[in-house]
């Protein structure tokens, strides 16, 4: 017979500003308090320490996305768009969706996406080591992203503006409706009537993947009726998400001019750079799941229909899985197993094209700059899942 308990509660919460801005203080009073802990500032539990992520990431059968992947249970609330057919569906289901998306992104298809990347990386850099002082997050972070990957969709010109502001409100909905998510919603409406109106057929480039999706729909692959929301998809997920991700890891090495010397001295350590900063900076910090059944995690249960947030942040920092260095960068550590992609069945399907981004423009600017350094203090963005700065002043020093 297993003993089991109620978890402990915490009385923080994960959603406030102090919080989203330096999250590090919750993230070791989560993985403290226990296996999982239920949070008393929200309808909901939450799990902190790695193993106990991944495996909660891993069992989709108990802790399922299709009733939302915030703390909004799609049970009870209305959703605040219709649901992704990724993102917040389970299988069957999900499995269709994946399978299409997965023939469309892949590392074959993104490694020809290379040589229209790499232009474009070039010149950015060679512009950025000019100018000497730039800001790594408008300047390199977004202006990247926004260069190349619309166009990789196969997005029509004009109004990518709404791009950033589309991931914010996404990413935004996974918190409560605290003052960051009413002030994205109120915002909303022109920002969703673009997107929606970006992912017909007619408004997509016929080489981008936008009208790949399209022609798996004209295939059988999937509904036909269901390829703008798939459309959609790219728009939610493939930009917020490596402008963060690319900020966080120029943060990251601004701070550290060791592992800057070292990734200019030799230039393919920066896929490494890459993913330690995910590791240390996870530009997703927080998704939910929603359990089906009871479930008992070490002796604690959650009990069925319960929300459960899974802090990506605070697995990716745990002492347990990463040593007492854990809250280090450390260019050298084998950072593979973070969770900032996610893992399981959702594990991020874009992830090529988000390293084929970072690869090409840090790749670029490691090249051509010796030295990096802060030229002033950087300002956190709030987001209630996206972890990241708004502005990153820095300096480079040409080699
Ligand atoms: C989606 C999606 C997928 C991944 C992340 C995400 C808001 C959205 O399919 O809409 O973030």
């Amino acid at each position: 017979m297993t003993i089991t308990t109620s978890p402990p509660t915490l009385d923080i919460d994960p959603f406030s500003d102090e919080v989203l801005v330096d999250p590090y203080g919750f993230h070791e009073q989560l993985r403290e308090a226990g296996p999982v802990a239920r949070l008393s500032a929200h309808d909901a539990y939450a799990i902190g320490r790695y193993e106990q992520v991944r495996n909660a990431l891993r069992d989709h059968d108990a802790f399922v996305s299709g009733r939302g992947v915030g703390l909004d249970d799609f049970a009870q609330e209305k959703p605040w768009r219709t649901p992704s057919l990724l993102l917040e569906t389970d299988p069957p289901k999900h499995s269709t969706y994946r399978a299409a998306m997965g023939s469309i992104v892949n590392p074959r298809t993104v490694r020809a996406l290379r040589t229209a990347f790499t232009g474009p990386a070039e010149k950015l850099a060679d512009e950025l080591v000019e100018r000497g002082r730039f800001d790594a997050v408008t300047d390199l972070a977004e202006a990247f992203p926004l260069t190349v990957f619309p166009q990789a969709v196969g997005i029509r010109p004009g109004g990518h503006e709404h791009l950033l502001a589309y991931g914010s409100i996404a990413f935004n909905a996974v918190g409560p409706r605290n003052h960051l998510l009413e002030a994205a919603l109120a915002a909303a409406p022109p920002t969703m009537a673009w997107i929606d109106d970006s992912c017909a057929r007619d408004a997509l480039d016929p080489a981008g993947f936008g009208a790949a999706v399209w022609s798996a729909a004209d295939r059988g692959d999937i509904p036909v009726q269901d390829a703008p929301l798939l459309v959609r998809s790219f728009l939610s997920a493939g930009i917020d998400t490596t402008v963060h991700a690319l900020g966080n890891t120029m943060h990251a090495l601004a701070v550290h001019p060791e592992a800057w010397a070292a990734v200019h001295a030799e230039p393919g350590r920066v896929r490494f750079a890459f993913d330690e900063a995910l590791r240390w900076e996870a530009p997703v910090q927080t998704f939910c799941r929603t359990t089906v059944t009871d479930v008992e995690i070490d002796g604690s249960v959650i009990p069925a229909d319960a929300k459960v947030l899974l802090s990506y942040g605070a697995a990716n920092r745990d002492p347990r899985r990463w040593g007492p260095t854990a809250h280090r960068f450390e260019l050298d550590r084998s950072s593979g197993g973070h969770l900032a992609f996610g893992m399981g069945i959702h594990q991020c399907v874009g992830q090529p094209i988000a390293r084929l981004e970072a690869e090409l423009i840090l790749g670029a600017l490691a090249r051509r700059a010796a030295r990096i350094e802060l030229d002033g203090d950087p300002v956190p963005k709030l987001n209630n899942a996206l972890l990241g700065w708004s502005s990153l002043p820095v300096r480079v020093v040409s080699a």
